[in-house]
């Protein structure tokens, strides 16, 4: 951090990808020690989590913003480095994350329309830019880990669905005790918070015992020529505005599996906020590399202060 008179000064560009936040750290942050992304990540959160908190929590931020903090690339042929991050801790990857770090070396005139690599710490990841401003990313493949999972949910009931892999863990299922509309978003999370919780209880996890920590429901679209809409449980207690980049890679992975999506077919995925992701499979080498493209938008640019007098330096977060 930039020590400016008695506060230090972190940069950050803002944006949003189809209502979601991103926060891109432009400066001002210690580089992080690592010679992978996932070293990198662990040593931010060894030495800096109080710095992820101040940038991301309230009276700075606010529970739905995701940050992404750049850093030099880690394989030759990619353009940066960038670890995700939100008010409860990292992500592996993060698609509306990735779609707003695209804009934002755009707006900082580092890149122009084309295709650009980014290492993560779950693997490099590739966008393309195009001249209207659209973003397509090829995201880390994404597959099920186990399909058809029931569970008993108190106070919700019986609950059928599925364990995929899209960049983070998602439990994914069919959902319709409750409309997915922005006036039952208080219900909705009750629900996916409570799913959530059963999981945990039940021990049921991703790949190497990971947690599931994103829960997805699907019900009808509300638009023409959309296929689904979905409301998204993101780690925390916030719901991801945007249909959810790394979400709607494991539905893809979901629908793949149960031979409902040929590789190349679109799908559109509406969020919640009724904004939508255009997404579809490629095979590479017998994995499915999803591919997700939407829009993002740069909303802010500037400087977060932190004096060291602040007792909200780091942040806050209620329960
Ligand atoms: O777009 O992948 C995503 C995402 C994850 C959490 C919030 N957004």
């Amino acid at each position: 951090m930039t020590e400016r008179g008695r506060s230090t000064r972190v940069e950050i560009v803002d944006s949003h990808t189809e209502g979601e936040p991103t926060r891109v750290v432009t400066g001002g942050w210690p580089g992080p020690k690592g010679r992978t992304m996932a070293e990198r990540r662990d040593d931010m959160r060894a030495r800096m989590d109080d710095l992820r908190k101040g940038v991301v929590l309230e009276p700075r931020g606010h529970d739905a913003i995701v940050g992404a903090l750049l850093t030099p690339p880690v394989e030759p042929d990619s353009t940066a480095g960038v670890v995700f991050f939100n008010d409860v801790g990292y992500l592996g990857m993060c698609g509306h994350g990735t779609i707003g770090v695209v804009r934002t070396l755009q707006h900082l005139g580092r890149i122009g329309p084309g295709e650009i690599r980014l290492d993560t710490p779950v693997g490099t990841v590739s966008a393309r830019l195009d001249p209207d401003g659209a973003v397509t990313i090829a995201n880390v493949p994404a597959y099920v880990e186990a399909a058809d999972v029931e569970i008993h949910v108190p106070g919700v009931g019986q609950v059928r669905g599925d364990v995929a892999w899209g960049g983070n863990w998602f439990f994914l299922t069919d959902y319709d005790a409750v409309p997915l509309v922005p006036s039952r978003i208080h219900d909705l999370l009750a629900v996916t918070a409570k799913i959530r919780d059963t999981l945990r209880t039940r021990h049921i996890t991703g790949r190497g015992g990971a947690e599931v920590d994103h829960v997805e429901l699907f019900g009808p679209p509300t638009a023409p020529g959309v296929d689904s809409r979905n409301f998204v449980l993101c780690p925390g207690a916030a719901y991801d505005r945007s249909p959810c980049g790394t979400g709607t890679s494991a539905k893809l992975a979901v629908l793949h599996a149960r031979g409902q999506l040929a590789v190349g077919q679109r799908w559109v995925q509406e969020s919640i906020t009724g904004s939508t992701f255009t997404a579809w499979l490629d095979e590479r080498g017998g994995a499915l590399v999803p591919h997700v493209r939407g829009r993002a938008y740069v909303t802010g640019e500037g400087a977060l202060l932190f004096d060291p007098a602040d007792p909200f330096r780091s942040g806050w977060r209620g329960g």
